[in-house]
């Protein structure tokens, strides 16, 4: 049952490693949740601690209180879970009057050195499917995804049911 949307069987990265998941990513695509937050220009980089935690910074383009742009800088930090490749993520602004929150961050796919599919389910429906969620589509290169990635992260676009919700997320230096 891998295509039936439910947010229960979303399958997530096998044997996630998240040492090999540290440093830069650059997003290339984001499906927005209700109340988008960043727009463009992100760029996130992970983190391993000496305790093993997984932590991460990331900025990017906002509109805040309406109409002031701003490059906002995040930061974030991961709690384990019985899944390696399944995080609640704990997130707050450098600034106050930005974004806080604690989301699910999972790992769908990656190959550590090209791309990587991350997934958050903000609200689960009564159906067990995702009712408001987000999605980062991440490359190691900030000109986007080789090629040969592309038929990957669009399969798993699909299997996480987003296919088609996605945006271009554009660097044109605002940050
Ligand atoms: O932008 C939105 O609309 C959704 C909320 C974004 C939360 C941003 C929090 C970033 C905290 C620092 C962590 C970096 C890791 C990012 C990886 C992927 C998704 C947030």
């Amino acid at each position: 049952r891998q295509h039936d949307c439910q947010v229960s069987n979303i399958q997530v990265m096998q044997n996630f490693d998240r040492s090999r998941y540290t440093g830069r990513w650059y997003a290339v695509a984001k499906k927005d949740p209700v109340g988008l937050f960043l727009l463009d220009n992100v760029v996130a980089q992970f983190s391993v601690d000496e305790s093993g935690k997984m932590t991460a910074t990331a900025h990017g383009r906002v509109i805040i209180l309406n109409n002031w742009e701003m490059c906002a800088n995040m930061f974030g930090t991961f709690e384990d879970t019985p899944d390696p490749a399944k995080f609640k993520m704990r997130y707050w602004g450098a600034a106050s009057y930005l974004q806080t929150g604690n989301d699910d961050h999972w790992v769908i796919d990656t190959d550590y050195d090209n791309y990587a599919i991350h997934y958050s389910c903000r609200e689960v429906d009564l159906d067990g499917t995702c009712l408001d969620g987000y999605s980062f589509i991440f490359s190691r290169h900030p000109t986007g995804l080789r090629p040969e990635d592309q038929k990957i992260v669009t399969n798993k676009k699909k299997e996480i049911c987003f296919l088609g919700k996605y945006r271009r997320v554009g660097h044109t230096g605002f940050c």
